[in-house]
């Protein structure tokens, strides 16, 4: 007998494969047992789809048996999160402090961070979480900041360029990250895999501070690192210098891979306040589904304002979006 599936069911199915915790997974999974046919033909799925949950829900308690605070872990939030990562003293709590309202402790003297400490970056009309973490050095990483740093979607490595250690330091933070796999390679892009694993493990594209660039020293360090690594890319910052701070958003704004999409009801203005953020990439499917899970079946037409030719264009549900555009769904 055949399954005759509804659209309900499918909605639920798409939210499923979209969901990435536990308690998504679970919540998909009981709306598919819950809208699905009751019949002759659907009665092995509802069996699969009910062993399936079982074993979802008895992952779930044990983790919360064995679950403990764990202070390396950040929830993320935001647009994106971005975890610094570098040796001790390179300016990674500065950073935290004049781009977010987030206080770290700054100190003059090595390690003065002992736990991770997130803080939200406004950028435009977004914001991006910003992760300071203890620092690394020969000695390996504080237990518990691997995860840290893999957890992240982008790293931002930070040298320092006022010392003249700079170039070990970008050697030693670059071999550490490439050994352990936290990066693919050195081109700092994601690596090719669509899912940015290698085998199981998140592997995450970077961005090289050079900090302290209003350090007297900075410009001759920063020279002599730039022509022994001309396939590195180093953006100078200070925390004293507001334009590196802007140039320095902008770059982690746009290697994050988002774009910032709104939303406008039929006749309406535009919601300039809040954009959708979505992966560079997605389509019109992906922006209804981040609107709400049943309307990518409830979607008749979709118009553009922006990367379209004209304004106001029909465009098809696999229409790639594009930073700033406005998007009117019909349904
Ligand atoms: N001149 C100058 N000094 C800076 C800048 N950023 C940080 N510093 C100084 O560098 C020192 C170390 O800064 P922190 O932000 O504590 O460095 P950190 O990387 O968080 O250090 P750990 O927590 O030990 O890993 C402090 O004395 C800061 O004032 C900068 O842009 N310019
Ligand atoms: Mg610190």
């Amino acid at each position: 007998m055949p399954a005759n599936l509804t659209p309900q069911y499918h909605a639920a199915e798409e939210a499923f494969k979209k969901a990435s915790t536990l308690e998504e997974k679970i919540e998909a999974l009981q709306e598919m047992l819950a809208v699905i046919p009751k019949h002759k033909g659907t009665e092995k799925l509802q069996a699969d789809l009910k062993r399936r949950l079982s074993k979802l829900k008895e992952e779930g308690e044990k983790k919360a048996k064995g679950s403990r605070y764990n202070p390396f872990f950040v929830e993320k939030q935001g647009a994106g999160q971005v975890v610094m990562v570098g040796y001790p003293n390179t300016g990674k709590s500065s950073l935290l402090s004049a781009l977010t309202r987030a206080k770290a402790k700054v100190a003059e003297y090595p390690f003065t961070t002992s736990f991770p400490l997130a803080g939200m970056m406004p950028y435009q009309d977004i914001f991006i979480q910003l992760v300071d973490t203890p620092p690394i050095s020969s000695e390996g990483p504080p237990p518990g900041l691997l995860n840290t740093l893999r957890g992240g979607d982008l790293l931002l490595i930070t040298i320092d360029t006022s010392s003249d250690l700079c170039l070990e330091q970008t050697e030693e933070t670059l071999s550490f990250l490439l050994n352990k796999k936290v990066i693919y390679d050195l081109s700092g892009k994601r690596p090719p895999a669509e899912d940015g694993k290698i085998g199981k493990i998140q592997v995450l594209p970077f961005l090289i501070a050079a900090t302290k660039s209003d350090h007297p020293q900075s410009r001759e360090n920063l020279k002599i690192l730039q022509e022994l690594n001309p396939n590195l890319s180093f953006l100078q910052v200070s925390v004293n210098d507001e334009t590196t701070l802007n140039a320095l958003k902008e770059k982690i704004f746009q290697a994050l891979e988002i774009i910032r999409v709104y939303t406008k009801a039929p006749g309406k203005q535009p919601d300039m306040g809040t954009p959708f953020v979505l992966k560079r990439g997605e389509t019109v499917l992906d922006l209804a589904y981040n609107i709400h899970r049943d309307f990518p079946n409830r979607l008749k037409n979709a118009r553009i304002w922006g990367s379209s030719k004209y304004d106001g264009q029909s465009v098809a549900r696999d229409y790639v979006l594009e930073d700033g555009d406005i998007v009117e769904l019909n349904v």
